[in-house]
């Protein structure tokens, strides 16, 4: 059941259903500073009934059931490829997830952009929005009620390529956008013109932080916690991630969902930027002084303290 907290940041955490985004969920679940005001769908890098089975069976075996769920039915710009839509089905077979009972029914699941600005709207005090996949369902949220904007304390974002090159690799594409952004180009678009108090974590320090095996080595040697165990399975499961054209998987979501916790260990640039909405760059997140669209961008990190404190949480 839900227990609150008084002092806990309150936060709406908005993910698209990728191993990383649930290892995202098991860390923020871990972190005693932080009261979930809801867990939404985006259905990008997954597809959304295994995604709902995944959050349910989670929240269920961390016995955090009481938390509202919000499922999008808006379907993107440029799907991701299938293969890695697919793929996270696995997580729901895993010896420790597949007898996980879920009672669908008993908890309240409505469409995100509602249960988005529903959370932020009656909140007792500004809230954090932490999205692991595209934006949509807070950009859909904000232009329902754009009251809600001065209720949102910060906005951090796994997505962005500023100073590499982006992820997507595709027809019609130059390659300079990252996915997450790619998916719905326009929402991200309008998402910067908000001019919330937003936080990129984007390649250009994600890719600092791959899942490698020593790391998984420490893990496994502490997997009589549960949080490990399942942690564990998870990440062995991205190990040969599909060569659609990249064969690394990195802790993309999992980097971003720290700097929640342990924002000292990231050197933080601010900066204006722009993001392309259309054309052969869309998706872009690109340098534009003058833009007035300042956002803060994740640079560097810590490792050994972000790998400290990931298998610090877990340990339990
Ligand atoms: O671009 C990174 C985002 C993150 O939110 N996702 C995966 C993470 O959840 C897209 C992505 C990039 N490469 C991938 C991705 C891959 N090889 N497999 C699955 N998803
Ligand atoms: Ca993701």
């Amino acid at each position: 059941m839900k227990q609150f907290n008084d002092k806990a940041k309150q936060v709406i955490f908005d993910h698209d259903g990728s191993a990383d985004d649930f290892l995202s969920l098991m860390l923020l679940l871990s972190m005693e500073h932080v009261d979930i005001a809801a867990v939404t769908i985006t259905p990008a890098d997954c597809y959304a009934e295994n995604a709902l089975e995944t959050t349910l069976k989670i929240l269920a075996l961390t016995n955090k059931t009481g938390i509202d769920i919000g499922i999008s039915s808006f379907h993107g710009v440029n799907a991701f490829p299938a293969e890695w839509r697919a793929r996270p089905k696995v997580l729901n077979a895993l010896p420790l997830m597949i007898n996980v009972e879920t009672k669908p029914g008993a908890t309240r699941m409505a469409e995100s952009r509602n249960i988005i600005a529903e959370k932020i709207g009656s909140a007792a005090r500004p809230v954090t929005v932490l999205m692991t996949g595209p934006c949509s369902s807070l950009v859909q949220a904000i232009e329902d009620n754009p009251g809600i904007v001065d209720r949102i304390s910060e906005v951090v974002w796994m997505g962005g390529a500023i100073d590499v090159p982006g992820n997507v690799r595709t027809y019609n594409h130059d390659n300079s956008a990252e996915w997450n952004v790619f998916w719905d180009p326009v929402a991200s678009h309008k998402l910067l013109q908000y001019q919330l108090p937003l936080t990129l974590v984007p390649l250009d320090v994600t890719n600092h932080v791959p899942v490698n095996i020593a790391f998984l080595k420490s893990l496994a040697l502490q997997s009589s916690f549960l949080y490990s165990n399942l942690a564990g399975q998870f990440w062995a499961t991205t190990i040969d991630t599909i060569p659609s054209y990249e064969y690394t998987y990195f802790m993309w979501d999992v980097l971003a969902t720290s700097y929640l916790a342990i924002p000292e260990a990231f050197t933080i640039e601010r900066t204006e930027l722009e993001i392309a909405g259309k054309g052969p760059n869309a998706g872009q997140t690109y340098r534009k002084p003058g833009s007035g669209q300042w956002v803060g961008v994740a640079r560097h990190v810590d490792k050994a303290c972000f790998y400290n404190y990931l298998l610090g949480r877990f340990r339990r």
